[in-house]
């Protein structure tokens, strides 16, 4: 089976008169004009955070997800791969691609040998709707994959209409918030900005001012979309994937409509997927040691969002107090919403 996408998505721009393309940069604009009048604040690195709609993120980001809400037609075969920033987006991008595509993946040259997750499972906010076109994606084959930070309430229409499919991923927030903290301070350090100390950082993410949060209400959104809709929003959670990534993967390749046959959990495909997308693996592969996406909000090496995979490496950073405060948090905004850690 070829691998379900064709990349890169600049071959999905639909041929397009003159008139067409100026008519979408004009749209783009106005989307610019209407961003940067909203409420900003300090940027985590070299953008400032924009609230619209309850939530923040980087200006050209919530240009594309306006553009995305108004243009993205979803389909009901389509996954979408929602996430908080640094909850695991990169591993679950890569255990879907693979679980999917898995036929491709039996060969000795898995498309994940030489493609980033983020290459195979484009980001409707990064890589989707950028560079002031809008694309034709109705020509991908099927299940086209996506992955999206955008808030729950914000998604385009389609997404909940169509009746396609979410799988969503959240992790502790004190792990979420560590490594964001080293994230940032990596784009800090190479824009030459000074960098971020834990209590300033630790200030933002507690007030929900980070990107695609609050953080605590991005979970809650997406949440209680899988209470109303549980046959079309899963639920993962990192911790839960890390201690039994058979269970749940078998759980995801179900849920997306392609259960491991019988004879396949014989051969062993289940642990060769874990394999694969396993923190050591991924971290190893030259794509991810060399590449690098060249984004709107700037260069970003494929090698930044691998830093150490692991559970309650929080542990390392964060004072008892600063650690008590985020669970404080987390325990006041999830009460009675059966979340917890
Ligand atoms: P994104 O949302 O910006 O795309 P994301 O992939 O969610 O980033 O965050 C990276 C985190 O996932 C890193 O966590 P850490 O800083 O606590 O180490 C990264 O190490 C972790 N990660 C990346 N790939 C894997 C993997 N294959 N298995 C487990 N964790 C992973």
């Amino acid at each position: 089976m070829a691998h379900s996408q064709s990349y890169p998505l600049s071959k999905c721009l639909p041929s397009q008169t003159k008139e067409e393309m100026e008519n979408q940069k004009r749209t783009y604009q106005s989307f610019r004009r209407l961003v940067s009048t909203l409420l900003s604040f300090d940027g985590v690195a070299n953008h400032p955070l924009y609230c619209y709609n309850g939530w923040y993120a980087a200006l050209p980001l919530l240009v594309s997800a306006i553009v995305a809400r108004e243009h993205f037609k979803a389909q009901p075969a389509d996954v979408l791969l929602a996430t908080c920033p640094k909850t695991g987006t990169t591993w679950l991008k890569a255990l879907l691609f693979a679980t999917v595509n898995r036929s491709s993946h039996t060969n000795s040259h898995p498309p994940l040998a030489t493609l980033s997750p983020h290459q195979c499972v484009p980001s409707l906010e990064f890589s989707v709707c950028v560079n002031d076109r809008i694309p034709d994606l109705d020509a991908l084959s099927s299940p086209r994959l996506f992955g999206t930070h955008i808030p729950f309430q914000s998604l385009p229409a389609s997404v909940i209409d169509s009746g396609c499919r979410i799988v969503y991923l959240y992790r502790d927030p004190k792990d979420c918030f560590i490594s964001l903290w080293h994230f940032v301070n990596k784009l800090r350090a190479k824009d030459n900005i000074e960098l971020w100390t834990l209590d300033e950082a630790l200030e933002h993410f507690s007030n929900g001012i980070s990107p695609f949060g609050p953080y605590w209400e991005h979970v809650l959104g997406y949440w209680n979309g899988h209470l109303e809709r549980p046959q079309k929003v899963l639920f993962l959670k990192y911790e839960e994937l890390m201690q039994h990534p058979k269970v749940h993967l078998k759980r995801l390749a179900e849920f997306v409509g392609s259960p491991f046959t019988e004879d396949e959990e014989k051969e062993g495909v289940v642990e060769g997927i874990i394999r694969l997308c396993s923190f050591e693996n991924m971290s190893n592969s030259e794509v991810n040691k060399i590449g690098r996406a060249e984004l709107e909000v700037g260069t970003v090496e494929y090698s930044l969002f691998f830093r150490r995979g692991d559970v309650g490496g929080w542990a390392n950073h964060l004072t008892p107090e600063m650690a008590r405060r985020l669970e404080e948090i987390t325990e006041s905004k999830f009460r009675g919403s059966g979340l917890s850690f």
